[in-house]
């Protein structure tokens, strides 16, 4: 078995983290073989992405620290600037991608969850960014994401105490959308994943990279961003018929990305 799994059921990619004996840590091998399989993730039709790693234990518990012990400072930075450019690929996706977290998000596991546009987690899930403990910050963007989810003072309080919060605290924070039953987790995220995917894929796009465009910037640079990408939308056969099916009064067709 490979280091990642993937699947495409329908319009959805279900993309799992598949190092179970280390609860899902990412080292370089991995990191690399994710970067490779976003890739191939952006040139598919698929129109939202499931992230999730194997067993009922750990999402990602973090970046390898058996693999991180020994580095030196270059290939420390070598290893910090793959990941970086992993969960970049991650939040650049066209379609959304949702984080299924089924146990420990640690540090860049945490980081990789941050990457993704929405994420739902487990009962079991635990949350926290134990960097400082090992001797090293956050590296993956994760407390300017987190920051920008939950605040900033509490991202500090996160990454400087290296406390971990467990499934009722990250949805009281907005840290997750939705807490369920690890047994119904991955449904839970499919039934998401799906009506997004019954959605009109360019309007989707849209709105997805507006919200990442804008975010963290004051309205006075931002506004009119929308303009050009709805102005695009009209040249689809979607917002055609879906607009006359609405002015019909009956259902659109599905939408055909077009
Ligand atoms: N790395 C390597 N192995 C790991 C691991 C990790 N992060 N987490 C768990 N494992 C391995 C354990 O070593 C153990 O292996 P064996 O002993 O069986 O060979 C196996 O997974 C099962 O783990 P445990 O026996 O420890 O299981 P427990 O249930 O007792 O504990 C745990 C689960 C998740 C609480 C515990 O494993 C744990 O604390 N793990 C480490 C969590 C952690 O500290 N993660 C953060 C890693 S640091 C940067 C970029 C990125 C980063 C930093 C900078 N730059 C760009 C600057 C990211 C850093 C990190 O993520």
């Amino acid at each position: 078995m490979g280091l990642l799994l993937y699947e495409e059921k329908g319009h959805v990619g279900i993309l799992t983290i598949n190092r179970p004996e280390a609860l899902n840590a990412l080292n370089s091998a991995l990191i690399d073989a994710l970067s490779v399989k976003l890739d191939e993730i952006s040139a598919t039709t698929i129109r939202c992405l499931i992230v999730t790693g194997t067993g009922e234990k750990s999402f990602v518990a973090g970046a390898d620290i058996s693999e991180m012990k020994d580095m030196n400072p270059e290939e420390a930075e070598a290893f910090s600037a793959a990941g970086n450019v992993a969960m970049e690929k991650v939040e650049r996706l066209h379609m959304p991608v949702i984080a299924a977290v089924n146990g420990f998000a640690l540090g860049g596991g945490l980081e990789l969850a941050l990457a993704c546009d929405i994420r739902l987690c487990s009962e079991n899930a635990m949350f926290g960014l134990p960097e400082v403990g090992l001797g090293i910050p956050p590296g993956y963007g994760g407390v300017q994401r987190l920051a920008r989810i939950i605040g900033i003072a509490k991202a500090k309080e996160l990454a400087f105490t290296t406390d971990r919060i467990k499934a009722p605290e990250a949805l009281a924070l907005g840290l997750v959308s939705a807490v369920y039953p690890l047994g119904e987790l991955m449904d839970a995220a499919m039934q998401m994943a799906d009506k997004i995917a019954s959605n009109s894929p360019m309007g989707v796009w849209a709105a997805k990279v507006v919200a990442n465009s804008s975010v963290g910037l004051p309205l006075t640079k931002t506004a009119g961003l929308e303009v050009p990408l709805f102005g695009e939308c009209f040249n689809t056969n979607d917002q055609k018929q879906a607009m006359t099916a609405f002015l019909e009064k009956r259902k659109p067709e599905p939408f055909m990305g077009k």
